[in-house]
């Protein structure tokens, strides 16, 4: 699978004949089609947070959350720009919510996850529930679920939005409305879907219907509870340090269908081997400072900055004080279509 060269004559007017039908010849674009490993356009990049907050925040002066149905700063990779995509197959954004806002309620067929970066209060609703959230937390939004956003707090809030919309947009299968009203009703209380499915145990008779976890929030104080209860083995990894999966608890597969999405420790002073999988990852620090190191460059992290790693490209993390680290990568779809890879560096990539 050769370079092509530069077609001859007798070629060029035969590619332009057949072009009249609709068809085009395959050795042309072999080499593209099916590449020996990828190679992404994405790039590894970090968002601080210092520099994004302010206008993030203006945002809030030029827009209302009513009228921006959601009020976003979309982060667009690097070498992805004009696509609204943080990877080739992820949206991600900032979205924030002020005070006494509503971010109206409507459903999609895309699946969401928020991750909070700043503030505590703010809540949304999904399907008939409610939840409060707080920094560190991880709340999906289910596909077709009913949803809106809401601050009663005295401070602003910010998180991260995690969508599939470009795996959804490529399938093309995105179905989109608005609820007629602002606000959704709320059939339960707040914390049901915690104390229903997230306790390890269940209701009897309990069936499972969706794809994604019936737990729609994943507490931030509970995540680190046990990543801080379980350092005290020697369960590191060398590339991921002390890394956990989000599962859905009825069949321990991952949390939602398309996202997979973790929460790792990397103890100060840790120093992660090379490690490349075909899946790029979006990461937000949580906790703690360290930096992302991707073939020459080095990217500097600290608490509420983004960062990513782009998909079949080796990086390493470091970690100068205990660092708390959320992520997300379309690894769950990769894997159900038995396509993820990965490659630790220490032997050859199988293939
Ligand atoms: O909160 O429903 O960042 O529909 C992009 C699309 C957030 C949301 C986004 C959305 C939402």
């Amino acid at each position: 699978m050769d370079t092509p060269s530069q077609p001859s004559p007798e070629r060029e007017a035969y590619y332009g004949r057949i072009s009249e039908e609709h068809l085009a010849p395959l050795w042309e674009v072999l080499a593209g089609l099916v590449p020996k490993e990828p190679a992404t356009k994405a790039r590894a990049h970090v968002w601080h947070y210092d520099k994004v907050r302010p206008h993030v925040m203006e945002a809030g002066e030029l827009i209302t959350a009513k009228e921006a149905e959601r009020r976003v700063l979309v982060l667009e990779n690097p070498g992805l720009r004009g696509q609204s995509r943080i990877t080739p197959t992820l949206y991600a954004g900032l979205q924030l919510i002020l005070p006494g806002e509503i971010a109206p309620s409507h459903r999609h067929t895309q699946s969401a996850l928020r991750f909070v970066i700043e503030g505590e209060g703010a809540y949304t609703a999904v399907d008939g529930e409610k939840t409060i959230m707080r920094e560190g937390d991880f709340v999906i939004t289910p596909p077709w679920t009913w949803h809106d956003h809401g601050n009663d707090s005295d401070r602003p809030m910010v998180w991260m939005d995690g969508l599939d919309v470009p795996i959804v947009a490529f399938l093309e299968t995105g179905f989109a409305e608005s609820y007629p009203e602002e606000s959704q009703p709320l059939s339960r209380p707040e914390g049901d879907a915690l104390a229903r499915y997230g306790m390890g145990l269940l209701p009897e008779g309990y069936e499972q219907r969706a794809l994604c976890s019936p737990v729609f929030n994943y507490p931030y104080d509970r995540t680190r509870e046990a990543l801080e209860t379980m350092r005290r083995q020697d369960e590191w990894d060398p590339c991921h340090g002390l890394r956990l999966r989000y599962v859905n608890p009825v069949d321990g597969g991952w949390a939602m269908p398309t996202i997979g999405t973790f929460m790792q420790l990397l103890p100060k002073g840790f120093a992660g081997a090379p490690y490349r999988a075909t899946d790029a990852t979006v990461f937000s620090a949580v906790e703690g400072r360290g930096r992302l190191v991707v073939g020459d460059e080095t990217f500097e992290w600290g608490p509420r900055d983004v960062f990513i790693a782009p998909g079949w490209t080796r990086y390493r993390l470091e970690a100068d004080e205990d660092a708390v680290v959320f992520s997300f990568s379309d690894r769950p779809a990769q894997e159900k279509l038995g396509l993820w890879r990965e490659d630790r560096g220490n032997r050859p990539a199988a293939g």
